[in-house]
């Protein structure tokens, strides 16, 4: 097993590397406990952290790595975690210390444990579970009780959007939304990261009616997607769901918007740009540091401008 020391940011990790760095953080760091997001089918824990510097934080909600084979979202997630743990910068210490961070770098272990294996898929995005017709798995973000398989998501068992038997058919979201669920009251923004497209979405995938606070969305998401250019001129576009990307139900931050009282719920669509087809999900790694770092760029703006609401 590869040990916490050597761990970088210079390449993709397989997933035991990535989750006994979290290991090794819990054993060195105070503010940090281990958090577990429940279990997988395969058997595989979700593993995540907790950052807390001092007690009655509000609390933000980081899940990456839904969709297995977007890569970058689980990389830019532990970067951040590292940030908040060992940066100096007056504003990354601001973030670190007066909030607590619930962070689930891998929302879908099997499918990211099946995207790095030899005899695996590189372009798996679904779990692992076994469905009907010889296919696996369930497109995890369709899987959630909200708005469930009303549009954006099939029925047909070997799609890539496949909702699921039922909602919360998968253990992934059914255990992940049952720990979130304990923290009822206690998030005021809940971020989802995946890839590709360079977006910044906000509720709702099931309809085109927007939220009744979407003035606050809309104040927040300006200046979020401003600093993500701050730093190296990416551009980000984006808005509710529904319009922005497509009409998608089912999805996880809508449910932690819909149903848990959590103020705000944003997905970055990460690096790169929706014209890279090709490259889309194969980032290259010299490119994860980069957008790690204009990416929280984003969410301190994000977070200094929900102060003011
Ligand atoms: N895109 C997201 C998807 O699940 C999305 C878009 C985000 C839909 C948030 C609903 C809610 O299809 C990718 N690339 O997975
Ligand atoms: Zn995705």
């Amino acid at each position: 097993k590869p040990r916490a020391a050597v761990y970088d940011w210079t390449n993709y990790h397989d997933l035991e590397e990535n989750y006994a760095w979290l290991e090794s953080l819990a054993a060195n760091y105070p503010q940090v406990s281990l958090i577990e997001g429940g279990k997988t089918y395969e058997g595989r824990k979700i593993q995540g952290i907790k950052i807390s510097y001092k007690s009655g934080n509000p609390g933000i909600f980081i899940e990456a790595g839904i969709h297995s084979r977007e890569w970058i979202g689980p990389a830019t997630t532990t970067w951040i975690v590292n940030e908040l743990l060992t940066s100096s910068t007056p504003s990354v210490r601001d973030l670190a210390e007066n909030y607590d961070w619930y962070i689930i770098p891998h929302a879908n272990p099997d499918g990211y444990a099946y995207t790095r294996a030899s005899n695996g898929d590189r372009m798996w995005r679904r779990t692992r579970s076994k469905q009907a017709k010889g296919c696996y798995g369930v497109d995890a973000n369709r899987n959630w009780d909200f708005h469930w398989n009303e549009v954006g998501a099939s029925d047909k068992p070997c799609s890539d959007t496949f909702a699921g038997e039922s909602a919360f058919s998968e253990i992934e979201t059914k255990s992940l939304a049952d720990f979130i669920k304990t923290l009822k009251g206690k998030i005021g923004l809940y971020i989802s990261f995946h890839s590709y497209s360079q977006l910044l979405l906000y509720p709702y995938g099931h309809t085109q009616n927007l939220p009744a606070n979407i003035k606050d969305y809309r104040q927040i998401f300006d200046v979020a997607i401003k600093a993500m250019g701050n730093r190296y001129g990416t551009k980000y576009v984006g808005g509710n769901i529904y319009d922005a990307i497509y009409p998608a139900s089912g999805a996880s931050i809508d449910w932690a918007f819909g149903t848990q009282d959590v103020k705000l719920a944003f997905c970055y669509e990460l690096r790169p740009g929706k014209n890279a087809f090709l490259t889309g999900f194969n980032l290259p790694k010299e490119q994860i540091i980069p957008t790690s770092q204009e990416t929280l760029d984003s969410i301190t703006a994000m977070v200094a401008e929900s102060k003011k609401l």
